[in-house]
């Protein structure tokens, strides 16, 4: 027995909806390592199983929405879940699945949608007729979507080039989903990070230096679980998020390396 007291047991909890990565640098693995060491306890609804290695997807499997539905209705009903994140959904019926077992938390609890829909090694993971179901269904039940270049483009149908572009891409998908929306610059804009927050209209800006050289995936996974994580603690949004960029930077530079084969650090911070 530990002297912990009976509040220092009871953590705060997120829950991740989100694929297995084989390689544990994204997808849920991430989103678990995340958590612990922003001391959150994780919880974990799985979508489907991913056998790859960094930066090449071998072979996806889904699993039955049903069973996707099931984890997160049993949860919902054994723990206090604080925030809630969704990662890789691999198809249309595994987003319906997810948006319909969502509902009950819809403006009640803190929803993070990462729109995962291609690996950063350039495989599809999304299904493509799933955009449909994720713009129709889910995207209405988030607080934050958190779109990088490529996906905002393909929900826009225009490609992002410049800032203030990327001003405009965050203004017109935050107005068409309801929903505060923080669009990742990655190296658009040379040697910093900068990703745009609009939410209620407003533009707040989060840059931090572009880490170079690392063949990491699994920063978006990683960035998303721990904004949840700071919703969980009940810390405002933009705290949240400027937490989070601080710790996918740390995540980035502190990166594990096998030869080639690189992996982000998700060690606590500090
Ligand atoms: O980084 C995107 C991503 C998300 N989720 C899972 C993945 C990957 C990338 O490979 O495997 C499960």
């Amino acid at each position: 027995m530990t002297g912990e007291t009976k509040a220092q047991r009871s953590i705060p909890v997120a829950l991740t909806i989100a694929g297995s990565d084989s390689s544990a640098g994204a997808g849920i693995q991430a989103d678990l390592k995340t958590f612990t060491a922003l001391g959150v306890y994780g919880l974990t609804a799985v979508t489907c199983v991913v056998a790859e290695i960094p930066g090449k997807v071998s072979r996806i499997e889904a699993l039955s929405p049903a069973i996707v539905r099931e984890q997160i209705e049993v949860l919902a009903r054994g723990f206090p879940i604080a925030a809630i994140k969704t990662g890789l959904l691999c198809s249309a019926n595994i987003v319906r699945a997810v948006a319909e077992a969502l509902a009950e938390f819809t403006r009640k609890i803190d929803i993070v949608v990462d729109p995962v829909m291609i690996a950063t090694g350039g495989d599809e993971l999304l299904e493509p007729n799933a955009v449909e179901a994720c713009e129709k269904e889910l995207f209405p039940c988030a607080t934050l979507i958190t779109p990088n270049m490529d996906e905002a483009a393909r929900l826009l149908g225009t490609k992002i080039e410049d800032r203030s572009a990327m001003e405009h891409g965050a203004r017109a998908l935050s107005e068409r989903y309801g929903t505060a929306v923080l669009l990742k610059g990655g190296h658009l804009l040379g040697a910093n990070a900068i990703d745009l927050l609009c939410a209620k209209e407003n533009i707040t800006e989060f840059a931090a230096p572009f880490v170079r050289g690392v063949t990491t995936h699994g920063t978006g996974c990683t960035y998303s679980a721990a904004i949840a994580a700071g919703l969980a603690r009940s810390l405002p949004l933009e705290k949240s998020i400027r937490l989070a960029k601080d710790f996918v930077t740390a995540s980035i530079e502190r990166y594990r390396a096998w030869g080639d084969v690189h992996a982000l650090n998700h060690s606590p911070p500090g």
